[in-house]
């Protein structure tokens, strides 16, 4: 069993759901970038404007103000891996100028007429997430029918249209979206049947690191930052049953855990 790469987060915002203002200023962020890159990041995602529930839009000038000063220290200091969480091809544009390689998109390419296009100039990795409506108003009353078929459907969709604008399909990455526009019950059909999205052909990203489902499963755990437990169970599932990457808050808890499930199975 091969070990997934652990994606940190740095949320270098005013309102992420469980860290908003902690690394809002660029040396707290770039603080944050150096302790999970030694707390053994693979890869850090650097996002300036908060996808959760309900958040409101950041101008790209603001979005660039705050993500490019912790983008080109961590170039400058580091060879980790660079993410660009962001919806904006112009913000994509310019972090990948300063040294990110990877493109995160919550919306799969689809907030620009211009996103498409951007990914295939830019030529990084891009990542494609579902996510059923937009952050203000994704959490009211999700439906499906089938949540499994409709999420894969829907991957496999973006993946096409990736490739037809010119993104080179080993560059594709592909993401559930767990908590965008589901409810628990959702979120679980998903995890349990995440073969059936790797069977799409491409590596999965997976980001259920202290989301609110944990909370729906253990009422106790109103605080983001009580969902450690439940975060490292998640991880561990979505290591053995197939994710590439995890993209999580808590790197060193993380990599540990990683590290005794690949002793457990004799990697
Ligand atoms: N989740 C969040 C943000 N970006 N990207 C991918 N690919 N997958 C995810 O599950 C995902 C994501 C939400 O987490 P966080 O960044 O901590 O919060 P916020 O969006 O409020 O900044």
């Amino acid at each position: 069993m091969s070990r997934p790469l652990v994606m940190g987060v740095v949320n270098v915002t005013p309102d992420s759901f469980s860290d908003g203002g902690r690394f809002f200023d660029s040396e707290a962020a770039i603080a944050q970038a150096r302790r999970l890159i030694a707390e053994g990041a693979d890869i850090l995602d650097i996002g300036g404007e908060s996808t959760r529930p309900g958040a409101e839009p950041v101008p790209a000038e603001e979005e660039l103000a705050r993500v490019l000063p912790v983008i080109e220290a961590v170039r400058r200091e580091s060879d980790a891996l660079i993410s660009i969480d962001t919806m904006k091809p112009e913000v994509a544009r310019a972090a990948v100028s300063s040294g990110a390689t990877i493109w995160n998109d919550v919306t799969a390419l689809r907030a620009s007429p211009d996103s498409l296009k951007a990914a295939a100039e830019l030529g990084c990795e891009v990542v494609l997430m579902h996510m059923r409506g937009e952050p203000r108003t994704m959490q009211d009353n999700p439906r499906y029918e089938d949540v499994v078929a409709e999420v894969r459907d829907f991957l496999a969709e973006r993946a096409r249209a990736a490739i037809a604008a010119g993104v080179r399909w080993e560059a594709i990455s592909l993401d559930p979206g767990i908590g965008f526009g589901k409810t628990l019950a959702h979120n679980l059909a998903l995890l349990r049947n995440l073969p059936a999205l790797a069977e799409l052909g491409f590596p999965l990203v997976l980001g259920v690191s202290r989301k609110r489902s944990i909370q729906a499963i253990d009422p106790t755990a109103a605080d983001p930052s009580d969902r450690l437990g439940g975060s490292l169970a998640l991880a561990l599932w979505c290591a053995a049953h197939g994710a590439s990457v995890l993209r999580v808050h808590d790197v060193r808890e993380t990599v540990q855990a990683l590290k005794v499930q690949a002793a457990l199975a004799g990697a």
